[in-house]
């Protein structure tokens, strides 16, 4: 096992000069747009990361998968890996059909023929692969709500891999990294599999855990698809970079692998040592909670902290890669160095110090310190970089009120004293302004309304990731849609909801516009407040009230709001 046979390993391509007949062939066929984590599947499959799969799974090899982790032939293989359509899909193939697979710009990258076609239980695929049928756990969640109801299973044929722009030197196929440790002689191969930034205490780690197996290390993080809310992969790969700089030199390499990870925990870690002895590695770490998926409805943990070690431990001699478990490292103030903590002996005399994700997260959101026995200064500026403290994120105002509330008067005001202080470029998305500029073909029925708010909630939303402000002064009447465009800022940075509670009675006593007089005539129909519903904000950050109070006032309001919020500096 220790000796790694590092002869290339099947691929699924065919030449190029095959390719390129398969190509224009393939035109005539019927065609599948793949979904960014098929994408991810179909790579692995066709370099060889997936081997011994020659294409996505057919129905006796899913169900032998799903019931006991092996192929029909009775092959270790915990996952499946299945190629999900629409039932309208589906319907119009007859079986022994070649389709064509197609990146999501059109791009045809391989074919397929369907040798099976069926609809497979996905309850009973939760159950019995994820280990329970909860939408809470991110793989469930997308078997049920964003998978096709049908699965089509064939061998493939390769024509081209997906194109990736991004850190091309740094992905590897299988045969590239064997070719590569056959190159620099390296005979013992120790893989970290990781979708987080790396620390000291995970240099530590793999630094002794490399040392222990008398091997080589491979920094093998993934950048396919990782856990909802994980920092993104091109911040982590900056992070990984400078990390790598940290070991000896020769002795420590990096590789990213395109892996939609499902956080299936033991089976997922059984998959994730089948994959790296397909690049070329003799030892795989396995730690606490590996590929955990997080809490389960009842918010109790999905899978046991060492299931997925006790999974890999009794296949290991099967897939032909040796385990190392992961030492959970923990800092000795004292010592001033890093120990596995079921090997401190005197812990009653030391101080030891531990910084939790949730913490790191809370001292990035707010500024706070990182210190230097936590990480790397490096990571922690990448880190920073990517999560600067509330006060220079981007966010987005969002003013909610019917017609003639004073919105948009409040909102100019806010717009100019935010622009005074100019630290972050300020856009104000007014009903008006909108309706002129995006919307100009839209009326004022619900669906109207609501596509309205959802434009000016995506633009919202790209401003605020760009770390501007965007002061919107809609009517929005709906709740709901005020909800969803709140979930669609709130990925990037704050959403700040204003009810100017100005009454129907008093907009209407100011008629600014001479509106509400034609909306009573009958002449303007569907108006709000008059003859259309408006919900009024249950919970808004802020409720400004109009009458008898002036318009710098309520814009000041405003800005203390955004200054306990620490969104802006008091
Ligand atoms: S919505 O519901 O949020 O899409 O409405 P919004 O785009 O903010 O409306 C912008 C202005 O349109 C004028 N107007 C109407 N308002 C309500 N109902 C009807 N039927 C209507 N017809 C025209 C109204 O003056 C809104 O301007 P504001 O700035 O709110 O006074």
């Amino acid at each position: 096992m220790q000796i790694p046979n590092l002869a290339p390993i099947p691929e699924l391509f065919v030449s190029y000069e095959s390719a390129q007949k398969l190509k224009s062939e393939a035109a005539d066929l019927k065609s599948h747009d793949l979904s960014p984590r098929q994408i991810c599947d179909l790579e692995l499959l066709m370099n060889g990361g997936f081997n011994p799969l020659k294409g996505f799974l057919g129905q006796e090899d899913y169900d032998g998968v799903v019931d006991n982790m092996r192929l029909a032939d009775g092959t270790l293989w915990p996952m499946p890996i299945t190629l999900d359509v629409s039932e309208d899909f589906a319907e119009g193939l007859t079986l022994g059909e070649d389709i064509a697979l197609r990146d999501q710009e059109g791009v045809i990258l391989a074919t397929m023929t369907v040798t099976d076609r069926w609809t497979p239980d996905k309850s009973r695929e939760a159950e019995q692969v994820f280990g329970a049928d909860d939408d809470a756990h991110p793989a469930v969640n997308y078997l049920h709500n964003t998978a096709g109801k049908v699965y089509l299973g064939g061998p493939v044929v390769g024509i081209q891999p997906p194109v990736h722009y991004d850190f091309r030197a740094r992905r590897d196929t299988p045969n590239e990294l064997r070719a590569f440790f056959r190159k620099v002689g390296w005979r013992r191969v120790v893989a970290f599999q990781t979708r987080n930034p790396l620390h000291r205490a995970h240099q530590e780690l793999t630094f002794r855990a490399a040392k222990e197996a008398q091997a080589n290390l491979l920094i093998h993080p993934v950048v396919g698809m990782t856990k909802p809310g994980d920092v993104d992969h091109f911040t982590r790969v900056r992070c990984y970079e400078a990390v790598l700089d940290k070991y000896p030199a020769s002795t420590t390499s990096m590789s990213l692998l395109n892996l939609a990870m499902r956080m299936a925990g033991p089976r997922e870690a059984v998959w994730h040592a089948i994959i790296r002895r397909n690049h070329g590695c003799t030892h795989f770490i396995v730690g606490r909670d590996h590929a955990g998926p997080g809490k389960n409805s009842a918010g109790e943990d999905f899978y046991g902290p060492y299931d997925a070690q006790d999974l890999v431990r009794e296949h290991q001699q099967e897939i032909g890669i040796e385990m190392v478990d992961f030492k959970h490292m923990v800092y000795v103030q004292e010592r001033a160095q890093y120990e596995p903590n079921d090997e401190i002996a005197d812990k009653d005399n030391v101080t030891i110090l531990n910084i939790s994700g949730t913490e790191l997260r809370r001292r990035l959101r707010e500024g706070l310190e990182i210190p230097d026995w936590f990480s790397f200064s490096e990571v922690v500026e990448q880190l920073r970089n990517r999560y600067p403290p509330r006060s220079k994120q981007g966010f987005t105002v969002f003013f909610t009120g019917f017609s003639g509330s004073g919105k948009s008067t409040i909102a100019n005001a806010l717009m100019v004293k935010l622009m005074e202080m100019g630290d972050r470029p300020v856009t104000l998305l007014d009903g008006d302004i909108v309706r002129k500029n995006l919307s100009s073909e839209l009326g004022f029925s619900k669906e109207h309304r609501d596509l309205n708010i959802r434009r000016i909630g995506y633009v919202a939303s790209e401003i605020t990731k760009n770390g501007g402000i965007a002061i919107c002064a809609p009517i929005a009447p709906y709740a709901t849609t005020r909800r969803a465009v709140r979930e669609e800022i709130e990925a990037y940075g704050a959403f700040v909801e204003i009810h100017v509670a100005t009454t129907i009675e008093e907009c209407e006593r100011r008629d600014r516009k001479g509106l509400y007089k034609l909306a009573r005539e009958g002449k303007i129909k569907e108006f709000t407040g008059i003859s259309d519903p408006y919900d009024v904000p249950e919970n808004p950050e802020l409720r400004v009230e109009t009458e008898n109070v002036e318009v710098d006032n309520c814009a000041h309001q405003v800005l203390l709001k955004l200054e306990s919020m620490g969104l802006i500096a008091g």
